[in-house]
């Protein structure tokens, strides 16, 4: 059976809510982060970046979020239009938005906040960081607002795992505060309305992330 390792975290939730959207039997490791649990023997021979989530699918083990989602909607998925098809332009658009939260709105701002606000105990006080990754966060953000004008959806007008993976930096920028615009409220709202969305939290947020 599938498994999924990994909880509590805005990264981890990719993994489950895909799972959920495709109606997966999977067994969820419910591990957490800054817990002591990523550095366990068993869990570094998954995965020696000591990092989750972690897909394990028989012998095949994939980290990585962005990866495991696209993995899971080409492997199980492949007529649910979650993942779009290869060689299409739908999927070079897919992969831009995917690359595009992965760094600009993960990456280089909401986690440099992680880092240096939650995490400054092990990573350092950099005021400057935290307001220079608000800044481009914001920046950002306002490029999928733009794109989100006059429909709900990133790729192929329907709901796609691009949107999923917004929608979880979205939801994270709020906890953290960030404003985000009225449409892009609107938009992760209409998201985390979902069935699967409302089950996988459910579920990933069972735990708690380590200090
Ligand atoms: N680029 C990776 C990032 C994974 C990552 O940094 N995960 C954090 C939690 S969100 C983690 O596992 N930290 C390990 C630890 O702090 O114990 C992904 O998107 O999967």
């Amino acid at each position: 059976m599938l498994q999924i390792w990994g909880g509590a975290t805005s990264r981890t939730i990719r993994a489950h809510w895909m799972c959920h959207e495709l109606g997966l039997e999977y067994e969820p490791r419910l591990i957490g982060s800054r817990t002591g649990e990523t550095q366990t023997a068993e869990f570094r021979q998954l995965n020696a970046k000591e990092k989750i989530p972690v897909l394990v699918d028989g012998d095949l083990v994939l980290t990585e979020s962005a990866a495991i989602v696209t993995y899971l909607g080409d492997t199980y998925g492949r007529d649910s239009g979650l993942v779009p098809a290869p060689y299409t332009r739908e999927r070079a658009l897919y992969n831009q938005w995917s690359s595009f939260v992965q760094m600009e709105l993960d990456a280089h701002t909401l986690y440099v906040m992680r880092k240096h606000r939650d995490l400054a105990h092990l990573y350092g006080e950099a005021p400057a960081a935290i307001d220079t990754a608000i800044a481009g966060f914001n920046k950002q953000v306002a490029v999928a607002d733009s794109a989100l004008a006059g429909s709900n959806f990133l790729v192929g007008g329907q709901f796609s795992a691009a949107d999923l993976m917004m929608t979880t930096v979205l939801t994270w920028a709020q906890v953290y505060g960030i404003e985000i615009s009225p449409r892009l409220k609107d938009y992760a709202g209409l998201h985390t309305g979902r069935a699967a969305f409302k089950r996988a939290a459910e579920l990933n947020f069972s735990i708690s992330a380590g200090a």
